[in-house]
């Protein structure tokens, strides 16, 4: 029997590289090794304020870029958060398995607050325990993420194994999966922070449709340091570090191959070889994106066959649950 793998993004931007490197990327690897569940997690988006039409469009381009990126709809089940009602009633039942003291200390939470101070609302605290409905409801043993997720990896094991002693083995305790390099891809202009979809500073961030005079201009400008030396130190250098990790997982090079690489050139040479990996990695993807935002039916027929695999398994494990805590079916 294969393993189980879920996984998902929430539909609140345009995806950009770090969701790709961090996430995508290491999904397209597994697909055919494992059972694979992949959703936009639409529901989570609703934490932030969306215009309607702009949140379907949004969830349209995640799918395509699922797609477009490499995850086949035959191997892998693709669907929407929203059409499978088991995540939405095992959300409420852990919710009564999940206590106020674990949530509060979600640093998330902490930090989705201070940037929504005018939107502190419930959704945005209780939002790792629908994540942890997410994930249980599959019985899924690992959950490729990047490194801002372990902790509401952590508070969904928390919670998976509190159920089961109180009611026998009934979810699996799910694993993250996070890989070394790819785990936190920083900002172009702030690379102490992570790159993120949601940002104001669109010069931080690389949007994977993206053209490639926009690429260039963002790595031009992307922040360095005075040293001029392609030299791979974390603490010190945290921008050029970044965007040697950048180059590193897009040539499947290593920290040290690049840096004999780039020995005696200048950050100049090195910032345009990083922007034409990119350019060069996002080429086919953004065509095949292209040519499924413009085949809605396509992508319809995509969402439609996963949610139908995904309802059922994940109504059988939601059965299960309602028996056990004493709900009758
Ligand atoms: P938002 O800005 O709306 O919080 P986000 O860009 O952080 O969004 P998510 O939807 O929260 O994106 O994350 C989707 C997946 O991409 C997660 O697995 C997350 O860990 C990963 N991810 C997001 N940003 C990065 C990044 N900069 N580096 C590595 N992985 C990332
Ligand atoms: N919170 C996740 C998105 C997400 C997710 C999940 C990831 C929602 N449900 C279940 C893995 C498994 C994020 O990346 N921001």
């Amino acid at each position: 029997m294969k393993k189980t793998i879920l996984s998902g993004i929430q539909a609140t931007g345009n995806l950009t590289l770090g969701n790709y490197l961090g996430a995508i990327h290491n999904w397209i690897k597994m697909q055919d090794e494992y059972d694979c569940y992949y959703m936009i997690a639409d529901l989570h988006s609703l934490t932030v304020r969306n215009d309607p039409e702009i949140l379907c469009k949004r969830a349209m381009q995640v799918l395509a870029i699922y797609v477009a990126a490499g995850l086949d709809p035959e191997k892998n089940t693709i669907f929407l958060q929203s059409q499978v009602d088991a995540h939405v009633k095992l959300n409420w039942i852990l919710n009564c398995y999940t206590y106020m003291g674990e949530l509060n200390r979600m640093t998330q939470f902490k930090d989705k607050s201070a940037k929504h101070a005018d939107n502190i609302n419930s959704g945005l605290f209780t939002y790792p325990v629908l994540m942890a409905a997410d994930i249980l409801v599959y019985n899924a043993d690992l959950v490729p993420v990047g490194e801002d997720q372990r902790q509401h990896l952590e508070i969904t094991r928390d919670i998976a194994e509190r159920f089961n002693s109180i009611y026998g083995e009934t979810f699996v305790i799910p694993e993250a999966f996070i890989s070394e390099q790819g785990a936190r891809i920083m900002g172009l202009q702030e690379p102490t922070a992570k790159m993120s979809k949601s940002t104001t500073n669109l010069n931080d961030v690389i949007f994977l449709n993206d053209d490639p005079e926009e690429i260039r201009k963002k790595l031009k400008k992307a922040v360095t340091d005075s040293e001029n030396c392609v030299r791979y130190d974390k603490e010190n250098k945290p921008g050029v570090s970044n965007l040697m990790t950048i180059y590193g997982l897009i040539q499947e090079k290593t920290m040290e191959q690049i840096e004999q690489e780039f020995a005696g050139k200048g950050y100049g040479d090195f910032k345009m070889a990083v922007a034409e990996a990119i350019i060069e990695k996002l080429e086919s993807l953004q065509k095949r994106y292209n040519e499924l935002l413009e085949n809605p039916e396509e992508l319809k027929a995509i969402y439609e066959k996963g949610a139908k695999k995904a309802s059922q398994r994940a109504d059988k494990i939601v059965n299960e649950v309602y028996r056990k805590v004493g709900l009758i079916l």
